[in-house]
This record gives structure tokens, sequence and C-alpha cells, in this order.
């Protein structure tokens, strides 16, 4: 028997993967056979159901302490070109002239700015709750926590209570990039390690705060180092339980340190989203970011064991400073679209999958329009909505 029949085996079984599985699935695994595996795995937990929210992005400053290698959005000091931090009221205009009434979530990332007081971030949370309470505030990312809790010597249960009492409701996964110190010394050594990041998530499971976590792949790491990252979150969900969602981050390379390095193409990206499927059994969401892997290859990877696809978004800094085509949001029709044409069935949630309304499947899925005319149809309709969006400033 091969290895991946024996991994069938125990796929079907029900049994847990190992570090050697990974590794083998990784290497070995022929492409179309992994898929089939971790969709079978992913229809087990949830049909055909595939999540979606309308959210908006938010970045309060770009100023950042940290200088990863691998990043494109920020800028060291304050006053730097490029370098920008909000103001109150134009943190709370942008959540109120979001167009879509819909709304349900603001995931806010930052850099790790020297300057500004932790009653600032409080106020910024109970400025956005004051605007419109009814959105879920996903902010911060486990290496902004740490450093907070470093800076203003608190502990991180301490942090994640101050800010949960000014309206925080859960953490994204941001941050985790490759958890193995090898990589990470190389690509970000001046901020919170491995064990930090998942010590951050450990203590807001620890007070019932629910978190994601991330994987940002395809750059100096090896296949070895995927797994140990995906065995080390799993390690962390049997201690904690409080992961709702994973994300694999393709690289991304345009403006940064690591600029001479190819990005991970659809056949790595679709690699990644079926190992993650089959080793994270105790996670019960694989996100297929379409601002990180594109539309087309997120579509996909809706057959490869994703459940989900993020949200509308409205305008990303992240991935499009470091070179991103996509567009900037999509409109909620785009993505129920885009769902529906992969013939699985769109379920809009909020941010802890709540549902918000679950939409009927298409009619007939292989009726779905050729790909140009709906990649036509998704830039239309992001462009209508970015106009919607100016219109209402
Ligand atoms: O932490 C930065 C990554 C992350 C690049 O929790 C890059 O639901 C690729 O974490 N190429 C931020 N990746 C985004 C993030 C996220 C996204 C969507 C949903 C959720 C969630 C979380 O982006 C960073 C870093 O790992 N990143 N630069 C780059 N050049």
């Amino acid at each position: 028997m091969n290895a991946i029949d024996a991994i069938e085996e125990k796929i079907e079984a029900s049994e847990r993967l190992d570090f050697e599985d990974g590794c083998a699935l990784f290497l070995e695994g022929d492409l179309l056979r992994l898929g089939q595996l971790a969709n079978r795995v992913r229809e087990r937990r949830h049909g055909d159901r595939t999540f979606f929210n309308v959210n908006m992005r938010f970045e309060a400053t770009n100023v950042c302490e940290a200088s990863c290698r691998f990043c494109a959005f920020s800028k060291l000091e304050e006053g730097s070109p490029g370098a920008h931090t909000t103001t109150m009221e134009q943190a709370v205009e942008a959540l109120v002239s979001h167009p879509d009434p819909r709304l349900t979530e603001l995931h806010m990332v930052n850099g790790l700015h020297p300057g500004l007081p932790f009653e600032w971030y409080e106020e910024l949370l109970r400025s956005f709750k004051r605007a419109r309470p009814e959105v879920h505030l996903k902010c911060f990312t486990a290496v902004e926590i740490h450093y907070f809790a470093q800076k203003f010597s608190m502990g991180y249960v301490e942090v994640l209570e101050r800010l949960r009492a000014a309206g925080l409701g859960s953490l994204p996964g941001g941050g985790a990039e490759i958890l193995h110190p090898d990589v990470r010394r190389r690509i970000s050594s001046d901020k919170a390690d491995g064990d930090e990041y998942l010590a951050v998530h450990g203590a807001a499971h620890g007070i019932g705060m629910k978190t994601n976590c991330t994987m940002l792949y395809g750059h100096i790491e090896t296949f070895e180092h995927r797994v140990d990252h995906l065995l080390r979150l799993r390690e962390q969900q049997d201690r904690s339980g409080g992961f709702q969602c994973f994300i694999p981050l393709a690289f991304h390379n345009d403006n940064n340190a690591l600029q001479k390095l190819p990005e991970p193409t659809a056949v790595d990206d679709l690699r990644t989203i079926a190992v993650s499927r089959l080793l994270l059994d105790n996670i019960d969401h694989i996100k297929a970011y379409w601002v990180s892997m594109g539309l087309d290859t997120a579509q996909v990877a809706l057959r490869f064991g994703a459940d989900d696809l993020d949200g509308t978004i409205v305008k990303e800094s992240i991935y499009h400073s470091a070179g991103s085509t996509v567009p900037m949001g999509m409109t909620r029709e785009g993505l129920i679209r885009l769902i529906r044409e992969a013939g699985r069935i769109p379920v809009e949630r909020d941010t802890e999958y709540g549902i918000v309304e679950e939409l009927p499947a298409a009619e007939r899925p292989e009726a779905a329009m050729r790909v140009r005319e709906r990649r036509a149809e998704a830039r239309r309709l992001s462009v209508l909505s970015s106009l919607s969006t100016e219109g209402a400033r």
C-alpha cells in the first residue's frame, strides 16, 4: 500500500493524520486525489454549505516598529512617505459611510505604532461601537496584543479584557506567518515569536473569545515547516479550542524585501488548502481568502476542502500594497454568484458563524457562466460598489 492509500484509510476511519502523513500529502499526493480526499472531509462537515460575510477592512495605522521582510504595507516611522495614522473622526467616518446596511464585521489590523497610548485603542473601539453597535469588531492580531502587553506592562488577559470592555468581539488570525523558529527568525524576527502567537490565542480562548489562525506560505519555508505549523495550531486547538477558522495566506512578492522570490502557484494554493483541511481535524472552517489566492482559485478551492471565502471587504491594503491585482472589494451578489457557480450553497454568516441568511443553491449549477463573463461581472459589481462607497462619502 502506498502512503496516500494508507492516509485514505485513516481519513475513512476518521483517524488523526501525523507529521509524516502531512509531508507525504504535500510531496507525493496527486493533486486531484488530494482534492477528492479533502472535499470528502469538507462535505462530511458542511455538505455544500459555503460561508461568506459582509465585512470591511480598516487599518488605523501602518506605522510599525517591526520590520517583517514580506511586508509591503508598513512604514517604519510616523512622517515617512506613505505613513498614515487615522484620526478618530476618519475611522468613524469609514464605518458610518459603509454603503451596506447588512455590514456585520469590521476587520482591523494595524502596524505596531510606538507612540499611541493604550487608551487610544480603547477609544477607537468605543467610537466604532457608538457609531454602529451591531457591527462585530474583529480587531488586532495576536502580534498586536503581545506588543500591547509588553509596552503597557499588562498580561495578555488584562489587555484582552480591557479591549473587550471597549467593544472588541474577536481576534483575526494574522501574524502567524510560519511558527517554526528557523523560518520566523529569518522573516520576522522583531515581533511576537511562534509560542507567543499561540499563547495570545490560548489566553483569548481562555476568556471565551473566539479567534482565527493563519499561515503565510510560499516564500522561504519548506513543506515540512508548513506541516509543523499546521500541527502546532492543531495542538493549540486541542488545548484551548477557540479557533473558528484557518486561513492559508499566499505570499505576494511586490514592494517587499523578498521580492526576488516567486509567488506560489494555483496548484500550490489548492494543495495547501487540501492538506490544511485534512490535518486540521479540530478546526471547523477552512477559508479560501479570495484576496490572497484570487477569485478563480478561491472558487475552485471550494472543491478542495475550503468552505468559506471571507467577505466583501470593500478596501483591502495589505495585499494590494504587495502587488495583488484582484478587485479591492466584492459585492455580496458577486460572492453569492461565485459560490453558486461552484455548485455550492451560499450561507451568509456573521463573524462567529451565526447564520444571517441561507440562500438557495443555483437552479442549474452546470449552466455556469463562462469564466470570462463571470470575471467581467465581478469587476463590474466591484466598480459599482466602489462608486456607491464614494457616493456615500
Ligand atoms: O498577518 C502580509 C499577511 C496577514 C503579506 O482572520 C502577507 O479572518 C502575503 O491575517 N503576502 C494579514 N501575505 C491578513 C490576515 C487575514 C486575512 C483574511 C482573513 C483573516 C481572518 C485574516 O497578511 C498578515 C501577514 O501574515 N501578509 N504581507 C504578503 N506580502
